[in-house]
């Protein structure tokens, strides 16, 4: 097992049962032109967890951990698109629409793909979601049950929306999770604050969360 120091107490893994789940660093919300710029967000604010989430990314390819990564995306019949969500959007500029790159939130388009920086590569895997969390009609749970994972660290945007929801799904899934601190962000800096003191509140109602450091201090050290 791997422990190491996290709020609100120490966290504990074993790498073989853990799997690192990166939430939607695509380019529709991280660039402009995509759906976080058209619904009137500031991109620039996510761009700046790259380097951790890379960090992050280059610690669990380095230790053979499972790696899974997300991307919020619909059909490009719409056909897995609630109206509700739809209609959230501004007029031209809604999940659907073409914009510069591409159809808005739909899967295959540019706009869509992840960062590549942080593409995924052959063994991991990548769930096309049509929610805001990671289980809701997407197959996973079954995935992660077959693989025998337990523990989930978590990573990406925005941090109160994609990872909070697929936080709180794994949560209620049973699986012990924990969040990154500095690869993880939000259009709105003071949500990215007032999610991870949520999720560490009242005992770890929601799970963990740490600091980068202290995760890859614990993996590269000789554990008891
Ligand atoms: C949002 C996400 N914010 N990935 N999606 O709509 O958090």
């Amino acid at each position: 097992m791997i422990r190491l120091p996290a709020k609100p107490s120490a966290f504990s893994f074993d790498p073989a049962r853990t799997a690192l789940v990166i939430i939607d660093m695509q380019r529709d919300f991280l660039e402009p032109g995509g759906f976080g710029a058209a619904l009137g967000n500031d991109v620039s604010l996510l761009q700046t967890i790259v380097p951790a989430v890379e960090s992050l990314l280059a610690l669990a390819r380095e230790q053979g951990m499972l790696v899974i990564h997300t991307r919020e995306s619909h059909l490009a019949d719409l056909s897995d698109c609630p109206a509700a969500k739809r209609e959230g959007g501004a007029a031209g500029l809604r999940i659907g629409d073409p914009g510069p790159m591409g159809r808005i939130l739909v899967r295959g388009e540019p706009g869509n793909q992840i960062i590549p920086s942080l593409a995924p590569i052959a063994g991991e895997w990548v769930i096309d979601k049509p929610g805001k969390g990671m289980f809701y009609a997407t197959g996973l749970g079954d995935r992660l049950a077959a693989q025998g994972i337990e523990y989930l660290i978590f990573a990406g945007v925005t941090t109160e929306v994609c990872v909070q929801t697929s936080m709180r799904e794994a949560n209620d899934r049973g699986y012990r999770c924990l969040l990154i601190e500095e690869a993880t962000e939000s259009y709105f800096p003071t949500f990215k604050q007032a999610t991870l003191e949520m999720i560490v509140a009242q005992g770890g109602i929601v799970g963990h969360t740490a600091q980068l450091a202290a995760l890859s201090a614990a993996m590269n050290e000789e554990q008891p």
